[in-house]
């Protein structure tokens, strides 16, 4: 069989079971996900010298990094042919790009410093995601932000934050598309804190002057993203699952971002989906990969992230979930990295529009549960594949791990040549 009449019969398998693959195709071709910049140069950024801080960490020397704006844009370039679907742009501030001899600190960063970038997603088709950088900066005092008890510490990042809102309006305007803006600091504490409130008190406060910098909410979409421990701040954190989630709760537009790296190991982010649709017209996912931990490792086509995907469809939300990949792995060829993990949400989220959900529903609220065990085995041997090298075909990309290739090829002449 060729591929026409491999797909044409997995078309029926699943027509039969009333999913319309080509429908979901279809679909699945207008959703935006947006790639994270960071990936291709662990977390460096443009703007400054130091160590990456903030209690993430990227691991591994592979070859090649990018060091220079073109070469991060020619590299997620290349990363950019090799996968099918809607993509959309994440940037954090430290991508400024200055001029020769200019530079801003982040609380002067100005829409001028990223238009380089509008014209890279424009010329790609691509709206803009953004996030202000509350780590790698000298600006940090005693591990916190807009957290810290100085008051000129915490005034620097409010007005960083401030700034990345000006930026983010400008970047749905330059685009058209809204632009989703990521609050998140690593800020907290390595040891028992005396005082859990304080810094909580502060950061909602420092959290509430950046948001009333004027801006349109259609255009720009804050959120606040949680986080349970990170390196060198392992006892306490300020901005918990709970804190952003009041947060999110209690401030109109604001939406809750979760990470599901940034849970305890035994929780699952495809359970807390659902729950938050319950309440929040919108929110925003990070789609990471945790091993034992916060360890941001490449996104994989396994169950959880599955799991997700499917939530998202089952709860008819791909028009109220913000999905962004968020992982950094310096251990293997970086554009390599990129494509899996996005393919692999690619992957995720077809299969999920593959589910004859309704029907999987009705055995549930019909207390069929053997049924629906079975049946749900039975899906897992449907034949995706098919559908997954048609959907790639009709996006102009290799299905099979073929486009590793050209990958190789591009680290021989450009990458292993930095
Ligand atoms: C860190 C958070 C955060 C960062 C990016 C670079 O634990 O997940 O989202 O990964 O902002
Ligand atoms: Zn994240």
């Amino acid at each position: 069989m060729n591929q026409k009449e491999t797909y044409q019969a997995a078309k029926e398998m699943y027509a039969a079971i009333g999913v319309d693959t080509d429908a979901a195709m279809e679909k699945l071709k207008e959703i935006p996900v947006s790639l994270h910049c960071w990936q291709g140069d662990d977390v460096t950024g443009f703007d400054h010298e130091g160590p990456l801080t903030g209690g993430i960490q990227t691991t591994g020397n592979y070859p090649g990094k990018a060091k220079t704006p073109e070469q991060l844009m020619q590299d997620m370039d290349m990363a950019l042919s090799l996968m099918p679907g809607k993509k959309k742009l994440n940037l954090h501030a430290s991508y400024a790009i200055f001029e020769e001899g200019e530079h801003a600190d982040r609380n002067e960063l100005a829409p001028k410093h990223f238009a380089k970038w509008v014209a890279f997603a424009k010329e790609r088709n691509m709206g803009i995601d953004f996030n202000p950088t509350f780590f790698s900066h000298d600006r940090i005092k005693d591990g916190l932000t807009l957290s810290s008890p100085d008051e000129e510490t915490r005034r620097f990042w409010i007005e960083h934050g401030k700034a990345c809102i000006r930026i983010s309006e400008y970047f749905a305007k330059e685009t058209g598309t809204p632009c989703v803006m990521n609050i998140w600091t690593g800020d907290g504490y390595k040891d028992i804190p005396a005082d859990r409130m304080a810094p909580r008190m502060r950061y909602k406060d420092s959290i509430e002057q950046i948001l009333a910098e004027p801006y349109d909410k259609k255009l720009v979409k804050p959120c606040v993203e949680s986080k349970v421990f990170g390196i060198g701040v392992e006892s306490y954190t300020a901005g918990s699952a709970e804190f952003t989630l009041s947060f999110a709760a209690t401030h109109e537009g604001c939406l809750p971002l979760m990470d599901n790296g940034h849970y305890h190991p035994t929780e699952f982010v495809s359970d807390k989906i659902p729950a938050l649709l319950c309440f929040y017209p919108e929110i925003a996912l990070h789609i990471t990969r945790p091993v034992r931990w916060d360890s941001d490792h490449v996104v994989l086509f396994d169950d959880e992230t599955k799991e997700m995907a499917k939530e998202i469809v089952r709860c008819n939300a791909l028009n109220r979930v913000y999905m962004a990949l968020d992982y950094f792995d310096a251990s293997i060829n970086r554009i390599a990295a990129w494509v899996v993990g996005f393919r692999s949400w690619q992957k995720a989220l077809l299969g999920a529009l593959c589910t004859p959900n309704d029907m999987l529903a009705r055995l549930q609220d019909e207390n069929r549960m053997t049924e629906l065990m079975v049946w749900q085995e039975e899906l897992k041997n449907y034949p995706f594949g098919a559908v997954w090298t048609e959907y790639c075909e009709r996006c102009g990309v290799t299905a099979d791990k073929s486009w590793l290739e050209t990958v190789k090829k591009y680290d021989e002449e450009v990458l292993r040549k930095r």
